[in-house]
């Protein structure tokens, strides 16, 4: 029989048990007693951040970047509502994360005690599930629920709410090492008549656009999406959380789909007689106006999800299922044709090249200011694409997505559903921590970055070279984008008129700093950061008022496009 343990004792155990070695954090009254834990047990790592906000989009850069659940743990009241963003981040982009807060004693829950508050009810809308701990011997086995829920089916965020007695109490360390939950059973085959159904599709079709969202990067899958797009000579469009699924490169990657994509995509998507979306969600800023989205395509629809299924668009052929498992079974349905599908698709593929070279994605190059997509183009001349990128969320998100080369999935990360600024640079710093051999860039505004510099402070402690990269424009740009097309060019506060010294700033943090005010310092200023090795900020002052084009705007068809 094993002897009784704390619930500080169990926590730590439980972690190691299913293999966690490294979690985000910040103490507090009520999570002491497992922090004094984690002083005892150095095998489980943990970062100390500066914001629990931190901590979350850190747990949310690490189980992006590696495949694998990340954790945070925070404490009660301020510490679980600073939280929540980065809660709602991971939840609207489907990531695996497991996020524990403490909890006033149960005696007290309800009593406006101190540091009380309600995060199950304050979260109940953006998490995948949440749980409060209401025994100290409940403790193992929700810690592997959280964990088991977290990352199968449709992943998403877990809260594990722990009250401060469950913590001090104590029980016997048992943890199932099976879950079994009657009322959710995530491991879906795809159905083969279906599938079936969707090569029959293929073969037929002579417009077919794959549709690749981020449930391809999730799976990983894509290693079948390559080996389906090439046998079938089918082009892919992919949308902001697909990319990296496949090499950017590749002839048959149209590139970015929606609002900011390229013209080839959005016109291979409303010309197409068949459209397979795969793990994608037909989210607003990809359809355009909802009636006028791929009018003339069947639409299948491969997901996880069922509920995601037909919720924007109806969908002719659903499969519900498991990507991985339903590509390789689409991959041999298909291979069993005979078919010449290169013959079969030839005028649509020449449709496609003619509109790829038409309107390639460009911008006006300048010799004497620097533009922001010209700094983009100078990160893939030095990282030759082998590199982790983060964003944060504006022009720059949009422009890193249009031009950063990716060569490897789980190599960009960014907040797609939510659009959450101040995401990019602790994302940055949880793959890092995962990858301390690579080199991960946060590209970022200079809004955004303002809004998570704190952890700059986390980069220097625990020698995490992240490099961020500003394209400062002195706006908050894509706001600035908008009231100049949208609203008679009146900028209402978007303008940044006070900014920090970013190289004092960076060196007060004992980081490398560096401003570059012309184009030809640019790569020479990426380079010096890259051999650092040190957490650094690159300063460019980019061309003040550059639009991000092509432009759908809200609520329009895919085929009104703003070209420049
Ligand atoms: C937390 C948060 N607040 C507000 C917004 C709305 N918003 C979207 S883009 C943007 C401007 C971003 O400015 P900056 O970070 O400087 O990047 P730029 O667009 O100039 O590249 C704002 C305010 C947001 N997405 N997230």
């Amino acid at each position: 029989m094993t002897s009784a343990r704390t619930g500080a004792e169990i926590f730590v155990k439980s972690l190691l048990k299913l293999k966690v070695d490294l979690i985000f954090g910040y103490p507090g009254g009520v999570v002491l007693p497992i922090y004094d834990e984690l002083f005892k047990n150095p095998k489980l790592r943990h970062i100390l951040v500066r914001h629990e906000q931190g901590a979350v989009h850190m747990a949310d850069g690490f189980a992006r970047a590696t495949g694998r659940v990340g954790v945070a743990l925070v404490t009660s009241g301020p510490g679980a509502t600073n939280a929540v963003t980065g809660i709602a981040t991971a939840y609207m982009d489907s990531i695996p994360i497991v996020v524990f807060t403490g909890q006033v004693p149960t005696s007290l829950i309800g009593n406006d005690a101190f540091q009380e508050a309600d995060i199950i009810g304050i979260t109940r809308p953006c998490v995948k599930h949440s749980y409060l701990v209401r025994t100290t011997a409940d403790l193992a086995p929700t810690i592997a629920e959280a964990f088991y829920i977290a990352s199968t089916g449709k992943p998403g965020p877990v809260v594990v709410d722990i009250p401060k007695d469950v913590i001090t109490g104590t029980a016997r360390f048992e943890m199932p090492e099976k879950i079994e939950l009657r009322s959710y059973k995530p491991n879906v085959e795809g159905h083969m008549r279906q599938i079936d159904k969707l090569a029959d599709a293929l073969a037929e079709s002579r417009a077919p656009v794959l549709y690749v969202g981020g449930g391809m990067i999730l799976s990983n899958s894509s290693s079948e999406l390559l080996k389906l797009a090439e046998h079938t000579s089918s082009p892919s469009a992919i949308t902001l959380m697909g990319l990296g699924s496949l090499p950017s490169d590749h002839e048959l990657n149209l590139g970015l789909l929606g609002m900011h994509g390229t013209y080839c995509a959005n016109m291979a998507m409303s010309h197409a007689d068949l459209v397979v979306a795969l793990g994608a969600r037909f989210d607003d800023r990809v359809t355009g106006k909802l009636d006028e989205f791929a009018p003339k395509a069947k639409v299948a629809h491969v997901d996880i999800d069922p509920s995601s299924i037909s919720k924007n668009v109806k969908c002719h052929i659903p499969v519900v299922g498991d990507l991985n498992d339903t590509l390789r079974k689409l991959n041999a349905a298909v291979r069993a044709k005979d078919i010449n599908w290169k013959t079969k698709n030839k005028d649509w593929l020449q449709q496609i090249a003619e509109w790829k070279a038409g309107n390639a994605i460009t911008y006006v190059k300048k010799t004497n200011v620097i533009k922001p997509q010209f700094v983009l183009e100078e990160i893939n001349r030095v990282t030759g694409g082998e590199a982790i990128f983060a964003t944060e969320v504006g022009q720059n998100q949009m422009w890193a997505a249009q031009y950063i080369k990716l060569n490897h999935p789980r190599t960009f990360l960014t907040s797609g559903g939510l659009g959450t600024m101040g995401y990019g640079f602790p994302a940055a710093l949880g793959a890092q921590a995962a990858f301390p051999d690579k080199v991960v860039i946060d590209i970022a505004g200079d809004g955004s970055i303002q809004m998570n510099i704190q952890e700059l402070a986390t980069a220097a402690q625990y020698r995490l070279p992240v490099i961020i990269v500003i394209l400062n424009n002195g706006f908050l740009g894509m706001v600035r984008q908008w009231q100049e097309l949208f609203f008679g060019g009146r900028y209402a506060y978007t303008c940044m008129e006070a900014q920090p010294d970013f190289v004092k700033l960076a060196e007060a943090y004992n980081a490398f700093g560096i401003r570059v005010t012309k184009p030809e310092e640019v790569g020479p200023a990426l380079e010096k950061a890259i051999a650092a090795r040190r957490p650094a900020i690159v300063d460019c002052v980019v061309d003040r008022e550059e639009n991000v084009y092509p432009m759908v705007p809200a609520g329009e068809p895919l085929t009104k496009m703003l070209l420049a």
